[in-house]
């Protein structure tokens, strides 16, 4: 559908001029990613170009979305903000609430009447302010701005880390946490550190059984979950070209799962059509008008290395499939070689389930290709062995593919088709099974695929490919099963092979749907009012995080000190707590529960320091806080990887922790704690983390003379009277010391609105 085509001429309209004063500034050609950061700042031009990877700098995005699992949180701090309207155009999509168990309707109808509340909330926040509103059922978020408000040459943040979807579309989208959204939807800059370049010259063609998720399954290979921190990957290259947009959204969408800030690609003729294919011939034409500045300057692309901070080149004639996995995206091997590793590590040969759908691969082409497989499996005379579960992304691509009879190519293989939602991708996902202590296998065309994340069994060795790779071993039932290669036995006995996957990049009869489940916001919401129950468990209006009062923070005990991977699903679940999204206290009961104790290697459970008894981590916070003393978290390598949940920052705030010490935070993450008033710290001497110890009492100083660039220092109390000291680095500029100092950015925003 074509909205707000205003506010893309408007874009369009000073694109190509405030590209030339860049392309002055800068004084080289640029890159695609610095023509859309450049056309879209806050401020004037500054005197000299942004360092990259070193300054803040001020953003004006074009529109915000947000999903339903943070725009709770996300609204409920915009409603204190005292507007109106949203500055910005702004939609919320009910995607995460809906869980998958038996089918689309059922499941779909639980899903109302179970979540009534927060869709009720989220409908009348929406029609107050001006917000659109996409119904459960419409579909998975970055499916939804893909299809209708994604556009090349704009900027959108979108409270969910996969936001960066949109870059398929030529968009530089970036996933933030609901804090940053109420900021741009209050009619504030937006920060961002101007980002490093990572470019990626895609050259050749994909063929056979490769896919675009196979280029970003081997990038997570190459780059692994950390090595885009602070980055935006620039694909280029006649390789890029001949990927259709939804293959790039794939490749972007995935792009969180390196770390990386965005992912984007120039405009071009698979763009192009795709605009036209989804309604919006206006503004592929708009962007036919000005295709050079959609796209990066001629002698970047044939002298990428003067211009990217670091460049890798994939010859797509050559790529492989790949299976990620298990427990984390960057585990990446080439088909050719999984078998081996299945059997060498001792994974779970049996597979259980295949998985595919999900906001990264639910695109026509990937269903048709897919469905291609479960075609042929039917012809001859092939079942899936395993359970196969489809979650298709929107209802424009479910509608439109039912139509199409591909959906009934998966049903006929004993495919179940769930609610257009996120469903399992988020926990969301009443899984059949007789015993959750065996250790087994599932493959999902998703993105995640870290511990518990699908079913919440530590048990479930999750892996990741594309929806075609998926369907065929979904119907080996067999993880040493090489789709390229091996014949399946059917049920006559006969072995068969399955041929190359065919697919069809956009529906020869065109997109369709009868209901895509969008609601526009009235002209004048004023008169609505909100109104959250206050013994609601599922909501709960904030209340201001206390100031900072001043001194140093001295003798705080070490909370947990969590050991190796901790992302945002270790600190604050998803799953089951996805229905206390709405209400900080009730969720912060999952605070860290996923965390693994450094010094008993078990997760929720850690020493209360007051009693010396063991106890679950939310329960040792609260007791901390009804003490009224504060905490201390410690954290490894790249602390809250994934999502961009606020919650994993909101909760350590709410249960009294004050810092959180790490060797290295992920982006979002990072600005999440600074946001929420915390202390966001990082060893300067990595090894230091040896020295804490579990009954530790620790000081932060230096508070005082925080400053820009300055380490505070930490002391910790050893229990035995000894002591070690040591420097920790942080990256708060003067605003975000502001938000320190005011207990948190909205009471800075509140203290100005008096
Ligand atoms: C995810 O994929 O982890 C989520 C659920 O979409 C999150 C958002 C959330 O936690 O609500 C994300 O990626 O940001
Ligand atoms: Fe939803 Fe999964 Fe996409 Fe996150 S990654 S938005 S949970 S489908």
């Amino acid at each position: 559908m074509l909205f707000d085509i205003e506010l893309v001429r408007k874009v369009y309209s000073t694109l190509p001029s405030k590209i030339e004063k860049a392309r002055k500034l800068v004084n080289r050609p640029l890159t695609l990613s610095e023509k859309i950061l450049y056309s879209h700042l806050w401020d004037l031009l500054p005197a000299k170009p942004f360092g990259r990877g070193e300054e803040y700098v001020n953003f004006g995005p074009d529109r915000v979305a947000m999903q339903d699992a943070t725009a709770q949180m996300a609204l409920l701090q915009f409603m204190t903000a005292g507007r109106n309207r949203t500055a910005v155009p702004s939609t919320v999509h009910c995607d995460h609430l809906i869980q998958a168990s038996v089918g689309a309707n059922a499941d779909l109808s639980l899903a109302l009447s179970q979540n009534k509340e927060v869709y009720d909330f989220l409908e009348s926040v929406s029609a107050k302010y001006g917000i659109g509103f996409w119904k459960p059922g419409a579909g998975i978020i970055h499916q939804v701005i893909l299809e209708n408000y994604a556009f090349p040459g704009g900027m959108i943040i979108g409270t969910d880390s996969h936001t960066v979807n949109a870059g398929g579309l030529g968009m530089i989208a970036i996933g933030v946490g609901g804090a940053d959204a109420m900021d741009v939807m209050a009619g504030m800059a937006w920060e961002l550190k101007m980002p490093k370049l990572i470019g990626i010259k895609l050259t050749g063609r994909m063929n056979g059984w490769t896919s675009a998720k196979d280029v970003i399954l081997k990038v997570a290979g190459i780059l692994t979950v950390k090595g885009g921190t602070g980055c935006i990957v620039e694909y280029f290259g006649d390789g890029a070209d001949s990927i259709s947009a939804t293959g790039k959204g794939t490749i972007c969408n995935m792009g969180a799962e390196i770390g990386a800030t965005t992912s984007v690609f120039g405009y071009d003729a698979k763009m192009s059509d795709y605009l036209k294919a989804t309604g919006r011939e206006e503004i592929a034409t708009l962007a036919d008008g000005i295709m050079a500045d959609l796209r990066a300057d001629a002698d970047v692309y044939t002298s990428p290395e003067k211009y990217f901070d670091q460049l890798i080149e994939i010859d797509l004639n050559t790529l492989e499939p790949y299976v990620n996995g298990p427990f984390t995206p960057d585990a990446a091997f080439p088909i050719s070689e999984f078998v081996k590793v299945v059997k060498e590590k001792g994974y779970p040969q049996k597979l259980e389930v295949g998985l595919i759908g999900s906001c990264t691969n639910s695109s026509y082409e990937d269903i048709t290709r897919a469905a291609s497989i479960a075609r042929q499996a039917t012809a001859k005379n092939l079942k899936a062995k395993a359970e196969f579960v489809i979650t298709p992304g929107s209802e424009l691509i479910r509608y439109t593919t039912e139509r199409d009879g591909l959906l009934a190519d998966f049903e006929n293989i004993g495919g179940v088709v769930m609610a257009n939602a996120c469903g399992p991708c988020i926990g969301q996902w009443k899984r059949h099974t007789d015993d959750p202590e065996r250790k087994n296998s599932i493959i999902t065309s998703f993105n995640r695929n870290f511990a518990k994340r699908n079913d919440g069994n530590p048990n479930t060795h999750s892996f990741v490919a594309s929806p075609e790779i998926v369907t065929a071993y979904a119907i080996s039932g067999d993880l040493c099963f090489n789709p390229l290669t091996d014949f399946h036995v059917n049920e006559a006995g006969e072995k068969v092979k399955l041929d190359e996957p065919q697919g069809i990049e956009l529906p020869v009869a065109g997109f369709d749907v009868k209901d895509p489940g969008f609601l526009a916001p009235p002209a004048d919401g004023s008169a609505i009012n909100i109104v959250v129950k206050p013994d609601s468990e599922r909501l709960q209006l904030l209340e201001p995080f206390e100031a900072w009062k001043g001194t140093d923070l001295l003798a705080l005990p070490l909370l947990i000190k969590a050991k190796g991977k901790c992302t945002t699903d270790h600190i604050s679940m998803a799953g089951p707590w996805l229905r206390f999204r709405g209400h900080l206290d009730n969720i912060s009961n999952n605070m860290l529960i996923g965390a693994l104790n450094f010094f008993n290697e078990k997760t929720n459970l850690i020493k209360n320091q007051i009693d010396g008894d063991y106890d679950t981590v939310p329960a040792t916070a609260r007791a901390y806080k009804a003490a009224g003393i504060g905490s201390i978290v410690v954290g490894d390598e790249n602390y809250g990887e994934g999502s961009s949940r606020e919650h994993a920052a909101m909760e350590p705030r709410h249960l009294g922790v004050r810092a959180i010490l790490v060797k290295s935070f992920a982006r979002i993450h990072e600005t999440n704690l600074k946001k929420q008033g915390m202390l966001a710290l990082t060893f300067a001497d990595k090894a230091d983390y040896e020295l804490i110890r579990e009954d530790d009492k620790i000081d932060i100083t230096g508070l005082t003379s925080f400053k820009p660039g300055k380490p505070l220092v930490i002391v910790l109390h050893h229990s035995d009277g000894t002591q070690d000291q040591f420097p920790v680095n942080h990256s708060y500029n003067e605003m975000q010391i502001e938000w320190f100092k005011a207990g948190g950015a909205l009471n800075l925003l509140r203290n100005n609105l008096k």
